[in-house]
């Protein structure tokens, strides 16, 4: 059955089901939610966590006793259904005072005001027990050439980044920042784009352990890349912190749809990889409930989302473990592929010594041999459509 359960770590934003449909062309139209129902409603769908931005929690512009009293009737409801906070963000875009960026706007007191937002909403995370602070700079941009010194914002957005950093060591929290890269939307261009120009800014940083990338399956895919490419290179890099997943359909607007929506056979191999790279951390739902929907249709954009995600690890399980897709592989020669190109303790004077390897070596029978790939998509996609 596909029936989620905590053990699945399944994750909403309460941006994500509190989301009322309101887009550049057109008002509300659902009514705001209430943090303490959608804690209710997720826990029945079978959700393990809930993530927030302070606003979504405490309204801007609250009073200290107000942000009390919201801490804790959600407090409240994370006791009462066993919902995690696995992760908290800030939000620095909503507000015109970030128009021009948070810790990349051109105005220094618009930045101090930004970091100071930030580290009181970390004193929460650490408060709620969230693992993962995520950073994503949506407002961190420009529409025009000469309105950011990009050079110049790379250093502040550092400055900002390494003073977060310093300022979770020393209060001893146990919590690591997860970058979000996003081409565009809403800056005509943003800064740290994509998975790639995160991974390299991060090494830059004073504490570059404590960061790593929350990838969005759309935000990679509007820039025309191959996000299961590019969550595999974060992988690598030991830097999955945390994953954004949604449904994209091409190079367009932010669509944010339900798991599954959009790029299916992208959805089947990020699945795959995930399972078998063991990625351990929270499956996490981005999404939009689209304008059209009722409150029922919200509930059933959710539930989707992580229906959809075990369909996927049911038919990647199979595929994996399919005979004749084993057979595929070897023939397609992924066992050569794992296996080190040289040697152990090889050089480059053994290689330069190795006539078989060069003088020897028959280019062109190589150059003949076909690869297999063909039919082991085929494979993929039938048990995608559940015909094997
Ligand atoms: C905003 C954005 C998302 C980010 C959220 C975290 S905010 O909804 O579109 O992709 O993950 O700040
Ligand atoms: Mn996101
Ligand atoms: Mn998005
Ligand atoms: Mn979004």
């Amino acid at each position: 059955s596909y029936e989620p359960t905590p053990d699945d770590k399944f994750s909403f934003g309460l941006w994500t089901v509190g989301w009322q449909g309101r887009d550049p062309f057109g008002e509300a139209t659902r009514p705001a939610l209430d943090p303490v129902e959608s804690v209710n409603r997720l826990a029945d769908l079978g959700a393990w966590g809930v993530t927030f931005h302070d606003d979504d929690l405490i309204p801007f512009g609250s009073s200290a006793t107000e942000r009390e009293g919201h801490i804790k009737r959600f407090r409240e409801a994370l006791d009462a259904t066993g919902i995690t906070v696995p992760m908290v963000t800030t939000n620095l875009f909503t507000h015109p005072v970030f128009k021009d960026g948070a810790f990349t706007a051109n105005d220094r007191d618009v930045r101090r005001y930004a970091l100071r937002k930030t580290l009181r909403n970390i004193d929460l995370a650490a408060e709620l027990g969230a693992e993962t602070f995520v950073a994503w700079g949506g407002r961190e941009g420009a529409e025009s050439g000469g309105a950011k010194d990009v050079r110049a914002a790379l250093d502040r957005f550092k400055e900002g980044f390494d003073l977060l950093a310093d300022y979770v060591v020393e209060q001893g929290y146990d919590l690591r920042f997860a970058l979000e890269p996003k081409p565009n939307e809403p800056r005509g261009d943003i800064l740290l784009p994509t998975v790639g120009h995160a991974l390299a800014f991060i090494e830059r940083l004073e504490r570059p352990e404590l960061f790593g990338v929350n990838p969005e399956v759309g935000h990679e895919q509007m820039a025309g890349l191959n996000f299961p490419h590019g969550i595999a290179q974060a992988l690598w890099a030991g830097k999955l912190f945390h994953i954004d997943l949604n449904g994209q359909n091409g190079i367009k607007y932010d669509q944010d749809l339900r798991f599954g929506a959009g790029d299916l056979r992208s959805a089947f191999w990020l699945v795959d990889l995930l399972e078998t790279a063991g990625y351990q951390g929270p499956r996490h739902f981005d999404f939009k409930p689209p304008r059209t929907e009722d409150f029922d249709g919200v509930w059933a954009s959710a539930a989707g989302c992580m229906r959809n995600y075990l369909i996927l690890r049911e038919r990647a399980a199979t595929f994996r473990a399919d005979p004749a897709v084993q057979e595929a592989l070897r023939a397609a020669r992924l066992d050569q592929l794992a296996t080190p190109t040289l040697e152990p303790g090889e050089t480059a004077a053994t290689l330069l010594a190795d006539r078989s390897a060069f003088e020897e070596f028959d280019v062109d029978a190589a150059a003949a041999r076909g690869m297999a790939f063909e039919a082991l998509d085929q494979l993929a996609m039938d048990h995608l459509l559940g015909v094997r």
